[in-house]
């Protein structure tokens, strides 16, 4: 996979945003939908919103946050068992992501007959961000073939440049290579592929 080297620095500058996804319990080991090694994203999260917080920049932070009968589970029919059912402890931000004072917290998926993958999906989100003229948004989180694909798909689409910190992402990997063929995809679409490390201040 073709990435940026940590030796070329990239600078965080006003119109940039940090968008952390679906750091919840339910997507860590252990959770209901639990992704393999979920958890080892969380120094490289932590290392960059203290970055982007020092800045005095944006950091963004979706949760999945879906109702007790959500169209996407086992029940309805859908292809997921329940998780992140909304103000239950499955839909909570790990506690050791260290969310900056001010995060906005953006919930997702949270009607019953509606599924959003995407961070953009039927929430305010693009507004916000094109209302603070943001250009740039830098995307970590869970998981990399559902979310963060999706969220990269629309930020694309909605015309951003966007970046994936591909050591501070992790798939769900339904079928082995999903997480490698969404990297791939997004590379396609204009994702700029970075280690957090590359991040500098
Ligand atoms: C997600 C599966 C179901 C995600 C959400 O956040 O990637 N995956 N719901
Ligand atoms: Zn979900």
């Amino acid at each position: 996979m073709e990435q940026i080297k940590p030796a070329e620095k990239i600078v965080p500058r006003p119109g940039d945003v940090l968008l952390v996804v679906d750091v919840q319990y339910d997507f860590l080991p252990g959770g209901a939908l639990g992704v393999a090694r979920g958890d080892e994203i969380i120094p490289a999260l932590n290392r960059c919103m203290a970055l982007f917080s020092a800045k005095k920049l944006a950091v963004y932070a979706s949760r999945d946050w879906h109702p007790p009968d959500h169209i996407s589970f086992h029940a309805q029919g859908g292809p997921w068992p329940p998780h992140c059912v909304a103000n239950t402890h499955g839909a909570a931000f790990s506690p050791e992501l260290k969310l900056p004072p001010g995060t906005a917290v953006i919930n997702k998926a949270d009607t019953r007959e509606r599924e959003a993958y995407s961070v953009f999906g039927g929430t305010d989100l693009d507004r916000r961000l094109k209302q603070a003229g943001v250009r740039r948004i830098f995307i970590g989180g869970l998981a990399t073939d559902y979310c963060v694909l999706n969220t990269a798909k629309d930020a694309h689409a909605l015309g951003y440049d966007y970046f994936v910190l591909t050591d501070a992402v992790r798939a769900v990997d339904v079928k082995p290579g999903d997480g490698e063929r969404a990297l791939e995809e997004m590379r396609r679409l204009g994702a700029h592929l970075i280690v957090s490390g590359a991040l500098s201040e």
